[in-house]
């Protein structure tokens, strides 16, 4: 959008502003590398800058994350780049802001692969540098290049934008098809079961919660009243593969046992795992070892459950005397939500807990609890435990670990702030565009700024704040974290500089 007519309202002011656009500085790191490391990035789904016990929940114990925040760097201003998952891990992988994308917003799960073959992306710079790479969880960037046939080969999709192995869920657990992808294959697929995937029309006999509501054990409060499988309703049609649909209760196990066997299988040469967790993402569906643990009903139950695995997969580690020659990189993919589209309890078993951690705003939303979500960098005997103010976002981590392994590959959007992430400096970016359903704002120093926008202010459904607005929004996070008073008409050369910056960031 264009602020230009802004902009002339505050000219009377003659604030003569220096940006500071200009490409961050390349980080000069002082880890010195005798052997290339192997990457893990540990990403979850929806979990909120105040779910762990780590970043202040006091309500839920999450030690085994808790020990990589307390053994590592823990970051109190990590950015996902976006409020919701696809264009999150588009940034995550491809170094480039979603919004230069059209397309990188929730996809079907039926979406035609949005990651263009010939882009960079985080696994191929890290394939040049000699690592073989690969893919274990939620994928949700688009398969195929138009009509995916779920029974053949499944191509294009993450083996061909830098990743040697997949073993994958194409889209979100709540969006069919409900199958396990193992290098473009459907697991368990029996060729004489065909499955079919619509998301425009049910297959014909086929129940749905609408047609048989008695068939589902989940209840659906908005959307996800499509095909039932395992007595839970989703997002679209899909008819057949009864033998290759997957079982929700155990896919953190599942997950966790394919992460294990591949670092296991792979540790002769340095390896680059993108190991993307289902939890806490609707469906919330707990193994049986966590129901009831948490006290706060099935979303608390699955962040249990979501440490567990944690802690099981750095056990791994250890015990393959990989742990110090390995740096873990924990994040989430987006803010927290509690009624996201099923009655699962999240919201009346709460209780005292607040997953925002003292933000405004959740998944969905421009304002910080969209997007700032817990961040952390862990490296045994490399990485020196700290807390980190910096400014960091995932986007980063393309030219970051690029620098890490021994190369430069700054794309548009990724800047390289490696001494960041490992420590030896206390500055990340000096600006950033956050992202939520298109729109964007700029975080800059302590300050945020969201430009005028139309559309809902506030999601009923989700019960969130979306930090849309028909004027300029404008916050001091340092003194006003909770983004509760609006400073745009009392501080307008702040304003000016933000909108400047914007503009140019935004190339407008
Ligand atoms: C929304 C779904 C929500 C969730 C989200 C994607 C409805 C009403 N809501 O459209 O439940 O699936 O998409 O979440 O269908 S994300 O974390 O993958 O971005
Ligand atoms: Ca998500």
């Amino acid at each position: 959008m264009c602020l230009k007519n802004i902009i002339f309202k505050f000219l009377f002011l003659s604030v003569f502003i220096v940006t500071s656009c200009k490409s961050e500085k390349t980080a000069e790191k002082s880890i010195n590398t005798s052997k290339k490391p192997n990457i893990v990035v540990i990403y979850l789904d929806d979990l909120g800058y105040g779910d762990l016990s780590a970043y202040g929940a006091t309500e839920i114990q999450t030690p085994n994350i808790d020990a990589l925040a307390n053994g590592g760097i823990k970051f109190t201003n990590g950015y996902a780049s976006s409020a919701t998952c696809t264009p999150s891990r588009y940034a995550l992988l491809t170094g480039v802001y979603p919004w230069r994308n059209k397309n990188a917003r929730i996809l079907a799960g039926s979406a035609p692969l949005i990651i263009d073959v010939a882009q960079q992306t985080l696994p191929k710079v890290l394939k040049k540098q000699g690592y073989q790479t690969a893919i274990v969880g939620k994928w949700h960037l688009g398969l195929g290049s138009g009509d995916v046939n779920w029974n053949g080969k499944i191509t294009p999709g993450p083996n061909e934008v830098g990743f040697d192995s997949s073993y994958i869920m194409a889209a979100t657990q709540d969006r069919v098809p409900t199958v396990y992808i193992d290098n473009g294959h459907v697991v368990g697929l029996d060729k004489n079961d065909p499955i079919e995937v619509d998301y425009k029309k049910n297959f014909e006999g086929e129940p749905t919660a609408k047609s048989n509501p008695e068939m589902t054990t989940m209840k659906w409060h908005h959307g996800h009243n499509n095909s039932i499988v395992n007595g839970i309703p989703r997002i679209g049609f899909m008819k057949g593969g009864e033998a290759a649909k997957w079982t929700d209760i155990d896919m953190a196990d599942h997950f966790l046992g394919k992460a294990q066997e591949y670092v296991k299988t792979h540790k002769e040469q340095p390896f680059f795992l993108y190991y993307a967790m289902q939890q806490p993402h609707v469906p919330r569906t707990p193994h049986p070892r966590f129901v009831g643990k948490s006290g706060m009903g099935p979303r608390g139950d699955v962040i249990l459950e979501a440490d567990w695995v944690v802690g099981e997969f750095i056990n791994t580690l250890k015990e393959e005397g990989l742990l110090e020659n390995t740096l873990i990189v924990f994040s989430s993919d987006n803010g927290p939500v509690l009624n996201d589209g099923y009655f699962d309890d999240a919201v009346e078993k709460l209780g005292k807990h607040d997953p925002k951690g003292g933000l405004r705003g959740g998944k969905y939303s421009l304002l910080e609890a969209g997007t700032r979500v817990p961040f952390i960098t862990y490296w045994k005997g490399t990485i020196k435990p700290a807390v980190s103010d910096a400014i960091v976002c995932q986007m980063d981590l393309l030219a970051s670990l690029a620098n890490l392994t021994g190369t430069s590959e700054e794309t548009t959007d990724s800047k390289d702030i490696l001494s960041a992430f490992i420590g030896d400096a206390d500055k990340g970016r000096d600006h950033l565009l956050i992202e939520a359903n298109s729109k964007t704002a700029l975080r800059s120093g302590d300050w945020l700024m969201i430009p005028p926008y139309k559309g809902w202010e506030f999601n009923k459904k989700v019960n969130t704040d979306l930090g849309v607005l028909p004027k300029l929004q404008l916050y001091n996070l340092k003194e006003d974290v909770g983004q509760q008073k609006n400073l745009a008409e009392t501080n307008p050369e702040k304003l000016a500089e933000m909108i400047q910056v914007y503009e140019s960031l935004r190339g407008e």
